[in-house]
């Protein structure tokens, strides 16, 4: 049996969950028909989502369809939780991008697309919501065309849009002509034999089409537009249809044994589960695995597990269609449950490295806010909780704080009330957040290096330049051999971790350091003691090379009447965004541009009064900038490197080294 592994990714409330819940439903995969809004789908499970009603986590179900398993990937659409989408994306064959017919392409659906279009991901459109007032299927199409993709294909158009009579009708391009010639046209952009044909004024063969077609969607080059409701049902069946008839299968199973983990939570009994796509080769329960990590500096690390149960996604299903056991075995193209793999985290791959990078497609989180319990003797619970969280959560990371707390960055404020509702419901502890704070970057202006000879104080030899790369890299100029790995291996964790506070406390960026001297006295020197020193040398050398920090900025999109253009643009310039261009739209006008975070409230609260109540603005993260004048300082947790007596009175205190 083929499978399929289908993402349903789009800007948040387009309609994802209740479109796989009608997916489900029409398939026969479940009975009754769930509803996001009465907290009854299958894929918005937890109480979180529940009550609020949007997804927080991506969550796998399944479905039969012909002789395929299709398995949908529900993932959440508000950006606080881009993170869920990433990880999705690493294991899709192809992907659905639900737009909504009232809202239109909204940014986070463009910001999806482009990453869909860069891996070249099988793309269907699908333009949800035609039932409700106000849907403009047309416009959709042109804003799709302009905004996320020249090479989109409409199968059909909307009868009696906005009414809950609206219907998806299909054009045939066997009869139709107009639509098979429109069709031709957007495939020959890629097929030299439908342009010749086109020149020549020759009518487009349908099964050419057809086969063309096929073959450009596999490929990633064309997207497929449907048109219909989640709600009403409307369009679905020709959904199940394209997914059926136009996109690719996985691809036939790899010979070497490859499971990426995508996902990992605590299922209702508290125990660790992970989810698991297969690309080839055999997991079953009782097997000891090796799991491969590509870490962010491009180092590939191992960890080992034995997986204790596993449950494949649809066995149930495929029981119940063909009467077959279940598979016991979780092979290429299918996703399974598994418990045991403790230490194992999100984006690690068993059995191989090949295809790991390491990379994300999203930017990091820009907000750091301070974490307390109410009561204060839950401080260790607390922090045991995060880092828990944390290891389910790669983009969740955590420190101590100055004062003792525990902070922890964030994408927003939705991230930051759920986080604080599965302290409270998960682990059992009340937690108060403090302000958010922007992460800003620093990163090193010139050259800059630094010596410290063993017995001055300290009892090694280190000696690093620092100078401006990209990312962040470590090397080494001294020979390997100098000293024991294991005091290597200190110096470099310890420089890494001290890069997290550069000149002004802010994490240190696009750096390359390089280990210049190194030596130590047997057998007295230990790698606590390169621990120690590593940071004071690291932090003179930066101190020569000198920083610039850099804060977060947003890319925004304003949308305003016509008539109001002039004055919003001006006052987002006077407020310091740079406008890179204006478009006219049905409802006015779009003002495209970028400024700095700590400013976008201050916008959001003015655009209001500036466009007469009707702007809207909407907003990703949009890289960072410069700060100008005295840059912001982050409180230090590690004493005061740059002063030596200082920092040597900092290390003879006695403190907790974990
Ligand atoms: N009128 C109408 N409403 C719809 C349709 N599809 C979804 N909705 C409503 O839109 C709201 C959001 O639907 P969801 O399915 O939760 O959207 P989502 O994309 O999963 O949202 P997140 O996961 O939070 O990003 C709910 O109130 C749905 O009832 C549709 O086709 N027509
Ligand atoms: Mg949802």
């Amino acid at each position: 049996m083929q499978t399929v592994n289908l993402g349903i990714v789009a800007h948040v409330d387009a309609g994802k969950t209740s479109l796989t819940e009608r997916l489900l439903h029409a398939t026969g995969a479940i009975d009754r028909l769930g509803s996001v809004d009465a907290g009854t789908t299958q894929t918005d499970t937890g109480e979180i989502e529940r009550r609020r009603g949007i997804t927080i986590r991506s969550a796998v179900a399944a479905f039969g369809l012909g002789d395929r398993q299709v398995n949908l990937l529900d993932t959440p659409g508000h950006s606080d939780f881009v993170a869920e989408v990433e990880r999705a994306l690493g294991v899709l064959d192809a992907a659905i991008l639900v737009l909504s017919a009232v809202e239109g392409v909204q940014p986070h659906s463009r910001r999806i697309m482009r990453i869909l279009r860069s891996l070249r991901l099988p793309t269907l459109i699908f333009v949800n919501k035609i039932d409700r007032a106000g849907a403009r299927p047309e416009d959709v199409v042109g804003d799709v065309r302009r905004l996320l993709t020249p090479a989109v294909a409409p199968l059909g158009t909307v009868r009696a849009p906005g009414t809950p009579e609206a219907a998806f009708r299909r054009d045939d391009p066997r009869y139709d002509h107009g639509s098979a010639h429109r069709l031709a046209e957007t495939l020959a952009e890629h097929d030299d034999e439908l342009l010749a044909d086109l020149v020549d004024d020759l009518p487009p063969d349908p099964d050419r089409i057809d086969t063309v077609l096929r073959a450009q969607v596999a490929a990633g080059l064309v997207h497929p537009l449907l048109f219909g409701s989640a709600l009403s049902g409307a369009g679905v069946p020709d959904l199940l249809d394209a997914i059926a008839v136009l996109l690719p299968a996985s691809p036939p199973a790899e010979s070497e044994p490859r499971a990426r983990v995508f996902a990992i939570e605590r299922d209702p009994a508290g125990e660790r589960v992970a989810y698991l796509r297969s690309y080839g080769g055999q997991l079953r329960a009782r097997q000891r695995v090796v799991a491969y990590r590509r870490e962010p500096d491009g180092r590939t690390t191992t960890t080992r597990a034995r997986i204790t149960r596993l449950d494949v996604i649809g066995a149930a299903t495929h029981h119940a269609q063909t009467g077959d056991d279940p598979p016991a075995a979780l092979t290429a193209g299918h996703i399974a449950r598994v418990a045991g793999l403790t230490g194992v985290r999100l984006g690690d791959q068993l059995g191989s490295p090949a295809g790991l990078d390491g990379r994300s497609h999203f930017p990091a989180p820009t907000l750091e806010a301070v974490v307390r319990p109410r009561d204060p003797a839950r401080t260790l619970a607390l922090h045991a909780a995060l880092l828990d969280i944390a290891d389910t959560d790669p983009f969740i990371r955590t420190r101590v704080a100055p004062d003792g707390g525990t902070s922890v960055l964030l994408y927003g404020e939705v991230q930051r009330e759920v986080l604080a509702a599965t302290l409270a419901e998960t682990y059992g502890v009340e937690a108060e957040f403090g302000p958010g704070r922007l992460m800003h970057v620093e990163r090193p202006t010139g050259i800059g290096t630094a010596v410290e000879i063993i017995g001055h104080g300290f009892l090694g030899t280190v000696g690093f330049r620092v100078e401006p790369d990209s990312g962040v890299r470590y090397r080494l100029e001294v020979e390997l051999g100098s000293l024991p790995l294991s005091f290597h291996k200190a110096i470099e964790e310890a420089t890494r971790a001290a890069l997290d506070q550069g000149r002004h406390g802010w994490p240190v960026t696009d750096i390359r350091v390089t280990l210049t001297h190194s030596g130590y006295w047997s057998p007295i020197t230990t790698a606590g003691h390169f621990r120690d020193l590593a940071p004071y040398v690291l932090m003179r050398a930066l101190a020569e090379a000198g920083t610039r920090v850099f804060e977060p900025c947003r890319r925004f999109e304003a949308e305003v009447p016509a008539d109001r253009l002039g004055a919003v643009a001006a006052y987002l310039g006077r407020l310091g965004a740079r406008i890179d261009g204006t478009d006219e739209i049905a409802a006015g006008w779009r003002i495209g541009g970028v400024l700095p975070a700590r400013l976008e409230p201050e916008a959001q609260r003015r655009l209001p009064d500036l466009s007469s109540g009707e702007g809207l603005w909407s907003s990703t993260p949009g890289g960072d900038r410069q700060v100008s004048g005295d840059p912001p300082c982050r409180p230090r947790t590690d004493g005061n490197p740059f002063d030596r007596v200082e920092y040597l009175r900092f290390l003879a205190q006695p403190r907790n080294r974990s």
